[in-house]
């Protein structure tokens, strides 16, 4: 079926360009940038979807994933200033901001004794006073007391800091962490490589070289991670492509990465306000163009409390296979940005009948994409 939908594009296409992409994925090669930037540009929504579908149901057929996890935000106090970010106090205006301890935060996990998460989010505002002391026992008391919840912590921002700080190379930071129980990193802070942009929109925190970094020695350690991308604000095209190759091409070095996120800028409460939010067809678009492009990457992720949930559920035909998880209402970033999710919880129901209504096969993972219930031969 998806052979002939491909076939068909194929045949019916009269941009001899746009058609060069089309067969070079039925022959499952590479596109380059250029074919990249066509894409962007030249092919409307359903040749993209047809693509990415065709790349989608190769390497997954109908598997949508997602997990039970929940977020922990250690604080929202933050020494940098992202243009974007609607949800960090400036460390000046500390008092207006939250701050956990780290028996607050141990409340949290201990609030899920008995129920079926099997991952934990942590992550939040650059806190001069949260130190790599302060994380690595932290990570350690969750880990004593649930020894099988995974611990996916801290944005290439947070570490870069902290390691900074504590006077450790990356590699020695990272380790010690990986000893106390960190298992994976999250995607963020990632935001835009290119300096061009970078620099206009998060320039006090770790640069693109110094974030890819950080994952490069993560996956030289063993330790996975994943990768996003803020777009639909002041960025190019082509600045999405640059991000997007250098991390094709560091997964082609490492293959450390999991999954690929692309997230949404929202604009409200920020200082980029007056900037206008991207519309549902660039957002298809861009999620498509990320599975064409990004083909050594294993997974693409809607994070639904970003995108709205009908939105995230429309991503599954534009090449995207794994729709997060339950979230049971732990983050604020989105909401306070403006997300129509202002309090993000699904139920594994919920999540179940999305995935089904869109005609996929839903199924529970953990963190590292092990398969842990396939509801389509069980009744849970
Ligand atoms: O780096 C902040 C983004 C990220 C806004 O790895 C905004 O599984 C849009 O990375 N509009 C943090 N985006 C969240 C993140 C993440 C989320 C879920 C799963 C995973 C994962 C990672 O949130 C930041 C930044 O790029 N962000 N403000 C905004 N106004
Ligand atoms: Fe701080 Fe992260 Fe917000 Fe930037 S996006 S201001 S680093 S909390």
């Amino acid at each position: 079926m998806k052979e002939q939908h491909l076939d068909t594009i194929i045949n019916s296409t009269s941009n001899s360009d746009l058609k060069s992409i089309a067969i070079k994925i039925k022959d499952n090669k590479r596109i380059t940038d250029e074919e990249c930037l066509l894409l962007f540009k030249d092919a409307d929504l359903p040749f993209v979807g047809v693509l990415a579908n065709h790349v989608r149901e190769k390497m997954h057929g109908n598997k949508t994933y997602f997990n039970r996890n929940f977020h922990i935000e250690p604080t929202n106090v933050c020494v940098f200033s992202c243009k974007f970010c609607s949800y960090s106090k400036l460390y000046a205006h500390k008092e207006e901001g939250w701050e956990l301890s780290i028996d607050q935060m141990l409340d949290i996990v201990k609030s899920y004794d008995g129920k079926p998460v099997t991952e934990v989010h942590i992550v939040g505002g650059v806190h001069p006073k949260m130190t790599m002391q302060y994380f690595k026992e932290l990570i350690q008391k969750i880990k004593a007391h649930r020894p099988d919840l995974h611990i996916k912590a801290f944005t290439a921002v947070e570490l870069d800091y902290m390691f900074k700080k504590a006077k450790l190379s990356v590699e020695e930071g990272l380790q010690e962490l990986k000893e106390a129980g960190l298992q994976s990193l999250p995607g963020g802070g990632a935001e835009i490589f290119h300096p061009e942009i970078r620099e206009k929109i998060a320039g006090d925190k770790v640069d693109g070289e110094g974030w890819l970094k950080i994952h490069e020695t993560a996956h030289q350690i063993g330790i996975q991670s994943n990768a996003t991308m803020l777009y639909g604000h002041i960025e190019q095209y082509e600045h999405r492509i640059d991000h997007m190759r250098k991390l094709r091409d560091l997964q082609d070095k490492t293959n450390g990465f999991n999954t690929f996120i692309p997230l949404k800028f929202r604009n409200a409460n920020n200082d980029m306000s007056s900037v206008a939010e991207s519309t549902l067809i660039e957002d298809m678009k861009m999620y498509a163009i990320a599975r064409i492009y990004l083909d050594n990457f294993p997974h693409l992720k809607a994070y639904w409390p970003m995108l709205g949930r009908q939105n995230a559920q429309l991503t599954l035909s534009f090449g995207v296979n794994d729709i997060d998880g339950t979230i049971d209402d732990s983050t604020k970033i989105y909401s306070m940005a403006g997300s129509e999710e202002q309090n993000p919880t699904m139920t594994t129901e919920e999540l179940v009948s999305l995935i089904r209504q869109a005609n996929r096969q839903p199924i529970e993972r953990d963190t590292l994409y092990h398969e842990i219930n396939d509801f389509n031969s069980t009744t849970n």
